[in-house]
């Protein structure tokens, strides 16, 4: 896929920043690594050299907010299945879990789980740019795991750790909100901000172009 063009109304898109709730710090890249645990064969680290030197993919595709906005974009990363097989992680097995937690600030660290098979099957992204750009840090630098079916509310911004669980909770943020363990996009309206109009999106799960007539 080209890039045809880049997202219009971009400008008029709700700030990153209205939506990050534990807000941004530098992020020193000498040190930074992903680090995946828990129910593997043995604990793995990626540094951001290795994560971009996966295939990576491009998607332009839509991500919704539980306020009702979407907007469709270029997003580049690599699929989550690809990250998830190198590291031993059994993606077929339905009883796994996956609990992001981002890089944090003194504000603390965010932190949401979802259910892998769906992700999975949903081609879910750890995005590193959009848009052709490299992710700022308002945007979720070095990196954001992106699962388009679900709010994104379910999906963290400048990812640190990935933890494979058989536990599934509500991330601290979202049991605050009052928001639904599961996060799939719900049939309703929904503002596009890149199209500035509503539009109903009338089936469960990812919205994508063709559902926008
Ligand atoms: N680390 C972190 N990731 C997060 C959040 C957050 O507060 N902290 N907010 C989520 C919510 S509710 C939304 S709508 C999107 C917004 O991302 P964008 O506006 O930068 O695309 O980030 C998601 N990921
Ligand atoms: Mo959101």
């Amino acid at each position: 896929m080209s890039y045809k063009k880049l997202t219009p109304n971009i400008e008029k898109k709700p700030s990153s920043l209205r939506y990050f709730q534990e807000g941004v710090s530098t992020i020193d890249m000498e040190g930074w690594k992903l680090e995946i645990f828990g129910k593997v064969a043995q604990p793995v680290e990626y540094s951001y050299e290795d994560i971009t030197n996966f295939t990576s993919s491009l998607h332009h595709r839509r991500t919704v907010c539980v306020c009702l906005w979407s907007i469709r974009r270029y997003w580049k990363g690599v699929l989550l299945r690809d990250v998830l097989d190198r590291a031993g992680v059994d993606c077929e097995n339905p009883s796994l879990y996956l609990k992001q937690y981002s890089h944090g600030t003194d504000k603390g660290i965010y932190d949401s789980t979802i259910h892998i098979v769906s992700a999975v099957k949903r081609n879910a992204i750890l995005a590193h740019s959009v848009d052709e750009q490299i992710l700022s840090l308002e945007n979720g630098f070095p990196l954001r795991l992106i699962d388009f079916g679900l709010y994104q509310y379910k999906c963290v911004k400048a990812l640190a750790r990935l933890e494979v669980t058989t536990v599934n909770k509500l991330g601290y943020w979202e049991a605050l909100a009052g928001y639904s363990l599961d996060g799939v996009v719900e049939s309703k309206k929904y503002y596009a901000v890149d199209l500035q109009k509503k539009f109903y999106f009338s089936k469960q799960g990812e919205v994508q172009e063709t559902d926008i007539v």
